[in-house]
């Protein structure tokens, strides 16, 4: 079957990473990941992640570059991952979709949260990447 590419992003802000807790389907419901979802057919995943998460949390974000790898989800679905902020102006995140909570985690809470499976060698790859994006270091 052709692969299919869900995007994920990692939301930092001021030395947090947001996590947002699925509320669908049952069997991820109450489990925690990087907000995103499907590439649509013809779609750049880039606008795909940035439309996710104007649709998932109301916010205007811009990607600011891929977190190298891929981890396989369920057939035949495989989730690459980005670094992102959010815009000025932009509105702050709300559960719109999908979600029932949403956390900014800084570095010491980010392993307070029960991510899923799939995500956690990127939320690992965006926690050394926390640091780096705080204005001013
Ligand atoms: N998924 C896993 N980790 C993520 C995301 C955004 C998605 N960070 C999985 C959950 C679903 C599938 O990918 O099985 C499609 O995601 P969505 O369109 O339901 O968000
Ligand atoms: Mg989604």
């Amino acid at each position: 079957m052709t692969e299919r590419i869900v995007v994920g992003a990692a939301l930092l802000d001021d030395g947090r990473l947001l996590a947002a807790r699925r509320s669908a389907p049952a069997e991820l419901a109450g489990r925690w990941e990087l907000p995103g979802g499907k590439v649509e057919p013809g779609e750049r995943p880039e606008d795909a992640l940035v439309r996710e998460l104007r649709e998932e949390l109301g916010v205007d974000a811009a990607l600011v570059e891929r977190i190298p790898g891929r981890w396989p989800l369920r057939e035949p679905y495989v989730l690459q991952v980005w670094t992102a902020r959010l815009l000025p102006g932009s509105a702050a995140p709300r559960p719109l979709e999908d979600h029932d909570a949403l956390r900014w985690l800084p570095a010491a809470e980010v392993w307070d949260v029960d991510w899923l499976d799939q995500d956690v060698p990127a939320v690992r790859a965006a926690v050394t990447r926390l640091g780096a994006e705080r204005p001013g270091t």
